[in-house]
């Protein structure tokens, strides 16, 4: 307390700043004596040193030694997971600059469902997103989610599609592409990434975590799965490796055995990807930095936590004076957070709020993603049998493992979810999906293990695509689409952004066009 009244004669207005945090950081270690130890870039970093005690962890040394990365994830996934993905781009504009100057190691704005979403319900062009918050965010990287040759969209595209997006993605401001399969098929990587590397981007491999049981382990996703994908993502040229959790269902200690084991197979950076859904992320981050990890992927505090992603603020102060430090200054992020809560209650609407619960705990037990259990109870609903709910729960784990155990993520998560409910309402495989057939066909790529033999015998019997499955890269066998894209959408597509859009989202990319260039009025419900 002697060297801090010294330091704030000395360096008063800098400290004062500061005083706050210190005052906060003593009331969360009242047993503990707070020394005053060093002033890193833009925080002032406090050691805290247990009475009678010479060391902590090892954590708590002086920081920052390697200081953990943040990518934020705000203006994509974060509205996204609990706005329904309608946050509109002039809502963004006020915050972009300080953005800038938080020292993200990127920013998500683009990718997953936000090109459905805008041209859908926003009737903005997805593609002037990018360009337009790239005139105020100069200086940090713009980080996009792909769905492999799904791209954003929920089919394989033909590889010329793929080629001409990713090449107008790198033109409209995307450097970090986060490249995901829903089956960790690295056959459904080669296009996109060759272009992705031709044009000098950063090509995150993302590995989907999933489980076949309540924590990591089992015959399937065991550490060894994680090592091999992530060897393999190395292989195909890989300038950093993402652990994509998009369930949220890492555990705190299986994601610290998790990074410790890939730390001793690569040197790439490793980026932890997270829900908060289970209610674990927070604490899986922890034991993640205290393991290594490179960057993690964190929202502004109104844009955190239920099923969106833990929140910056809580983290940075969190690490304030570890060897973790991210050196950011958690004032700065508070106020950034303020605008968001100015702009928030206009999309409150989307907010779920049938549940007192911020979080899922269901998920801790049966590992079914929030979004595939509300889409079974509708699909239930319609079919009045809301009852059966148990019965499904108990198929799902039974259909999966028939199906090659895929990861369940979008759209293989809606694949096995309806093909349960069909089972367990109309008896097994009585009825099938065209998209079930799909993927027996080998339509999506390899499954994670093969699937059942006699189960694919009486798929295939009744699809239309034929009796022997493809086991080659499902997109070998599309033929390319845009010339005939471009005599279909004839002079309504202007640009080959629009010729994009149409590809990807056919009827509503039409939609969409017609509305840009005035030839159908804008309705009321899409506007601003
Ligand atoms: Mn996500």
């Amino acid at each position: 307390m002697l060297s801090l009244a010294l330091l704030l004669l000395n360096q008063y207005s800098l400290i004062f700043i500061k005083l706050d945090t210190i005052l906060f950081d003593t009331l969360y270690y009242k047993p503990l004596i707070v020394r005053y130890s060093s002033l890193n870039r833009n925080t002032a970093s406090l050691r805290c040193v247990k009475k009678g005690e010479i060391e902590m962890v090892d954590m708590m040394k002086d920081g920052p030694v390697n200081p953990l990365k943040i990518q934020d994830n705000t203006l994509r996934d974060g509205h996204q997971s609990i706005y329904a993905t309608r946050m509109r781009t002039d809502d963004m504009i006020p915050i972009a600059e300080a953005m800038d100057e938080m020292g993200f190691w990127a920013m998500e704005v683009w990718g997953g469902a936000t090109f459905d979403s805008m041209h859908r319900f926003l009737a903005e062009d997805p593609w002037e997103r990018p360009k337009i918050l790239k005139k105020f965010i100069k200086k940090t990287p713009f980080s996009m989610l792909l769905r492999g040759q799904n791209l954003v969209g929920y089919r394989n595209y033909a590889d010329d599609v793929v080629r001409a997006f990713v090449d107008k993605s790198c033109d409209v401001g995307i450097d970090v592409f986060r490249v995901f399969d829903a089956l960790n098929d690295l056959r459904n990587f080669q296009t996109c990434v060759e272009r992705i590397k031709a044009n000098g981007k950063h090509f995150q491999g993302a590995i989907c975590y999933s489980l076949t049981q309540p924590r990591l382990g089992g015959d399937v996703f065991n550490l060894d799965y994680f090592i091999n994908k992530c060897k393999a993502l190395e292989a195909l040229g890989a300038d950093s490796i993402c652990i994509k959790d998009m369930a949220g269902i890492v555990s705190p200690y299986d994601i610290f055995d998790l990074i410790t084991e890939l730390k001793k197979v690569t040197k790439l950076p490793l980026h932890l990807h997270t829900h908060y859904t289970s209610g674990m992320a927070s604490m899986a981050y922890i034991k993640a930095v205290e393991a290594g990890v490179d960057i993690v992927d964190t929202c502004l505090a109104p844009y955190a936590l239920r099923t969106s992603m833990p929140a910056v603020e809580p983290l940075v102060v969190t690490l304030q004076g570890t060897k973790r430090d991210t050196g950011m200054d958690v004032r700065k992020l508070i106020k950034l957070g303020e605008h968001l809560e100015k702009i928030a209650p206009k999309y409150q609407k989307h907010l779920a709020t049938n549940k007192l619960s911020l979080i899922d705990a269901g998920v801790l037990a049966h590992q079914v993603p929030g979004g595939m259990i509300s889409n079974l109870i509708s699909q239930l609903k319609e079919m009045n049998a809301l009852d059966r709910l148990d019965e499904v729960h108990a198929e799902i784990p039974r259909t999966r493992k028939e199906a090659g155990t895929p990861p369940l993520v979008t759209p293989t998560s809606q694949i096995v979810g309806v093909q349960s409910v069909m089972n367990v309402v109309a008896g097994r495989y009585k009825m099938i999906s065209n998209q079930f057939g799909d993927l027996m066909f080998g339509l999506y790529g390899q499954t994670p293990t093969p699937v059942d033999p006699e189960v694919q015998k009486l798929v295939l019997k009744r699809s239309k695509r034929g009796q022997t499955p493809i086991t080659g890269r499902p997109a070998d066998i599309l033929e390319p689409e845009l010339v005939e894209d471009k005599k279909k959408i004839g002079d309504l597509a202007k640009t080959e952004e629009d010729l994009l859009t149409y590809a990807l989202y056919p009827a509503t990319g039409e939609q969409f066009l017609k509305w840009k260039y005035g030839v159908e009025p804008m309705p009321d419900n899409v506007k601003p």
